[in-house]
């Protein structure tokens, strides 16, 4: 059986949940916390994060690789372009998310929303502050200019990794209680609406919710 290791939560846990999702693929889900692993977890994945992957194949760590090796093993329903140049650009968009856009949504998702929930912590809200005013707004400037002039999509008119792997950070982000100002980033604005009314990321939503219950 397919499986996923990590807390859904997670962006790079729910990135390769929603690909698998996207692809059809069935799959279990261990919710692993990274921060009290299961004795033995370095054998799938040996840096202890998440998300960690196993089939009847092999065992892999990291959501870029881990979606890319499904993307090769299951292209029916794709979500890389076979172009080369739209593949690279791609790629670029996914590689921004996993690197760029986590440095700045993460921070604000662990104090908001972690550090009170799983550490009984208070948040930092002028670490907050400042990641908002100072390192967000770069952030948001970069993919509302990706995004001019596009109808849907970070690139082309399906959805690709792109997508999926932006959206990730983004739905963490509106959990950190931060909105996208439509005043500001139209284009990502309207964009994130469209992604998060997808029936694929409403049902992940949906299903996180009963994390914010109390
Ligand atoms: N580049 C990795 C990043 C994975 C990652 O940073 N996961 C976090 C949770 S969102 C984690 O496991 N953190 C625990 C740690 O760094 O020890 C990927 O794309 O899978």
């Amino acid at each position: 059986m397919t499986t996923v290791y990590g807390v859904q939560i997670s962006p790079f846990v729910r990135k390769v949940l929603l690909v698998l999702k996207a692809k059809g693929i069935p799959y279990t889900n261990p919710p692993v916390n990274p921060m009290d692993p299961p004795k033995g977890f370095d054998r799938v994945s040996p840096l202890g994060k998440i998300p960690a992957f196993e089939d009847d194949k092999l065992t892999l760590a990291d959501s870029a690789v881990i979606c890319e090796y499904l993307e090769q093993r299951y292209p029916q329903i794709s979500l890389y372009p076979t172009d080369l140049v739209d593949r690279a650009k791609v790629k670029w968009l996914e590689k921004y998310a996993d690197t760029e856009v986590i440095a700045v949504l993460g921070p604000i998702f662990f104090e908001r929303v972690l550090k009170p929930s799983m550490l009984q912590q208070t948040p930092d809200e002028e670490r907050v502050n400042s990641l908002i005013t100072q390192s967000l707004p770069g952030i948001l400037n970069y993919l509302d200019q990706q995004l001019r002039g596009k109808k849907t999509f970070l690139h082309g008119n399906v959805l690709t990794i792109a997508d999926i792997a932006t959206t990730t950070h983004f739905i963490n982000l509106s959990y950190s209680k931060v909105d996208v100002d439509a005043t500001k980033w139209p284009n990502l604005a309207a964009y994130l609406k469209q992604m998060t009314d997808l029936p694929l990321f409403k049902g992940f939503i949906e299903s996180d919710q009963p994390l914010f219950a109390e």
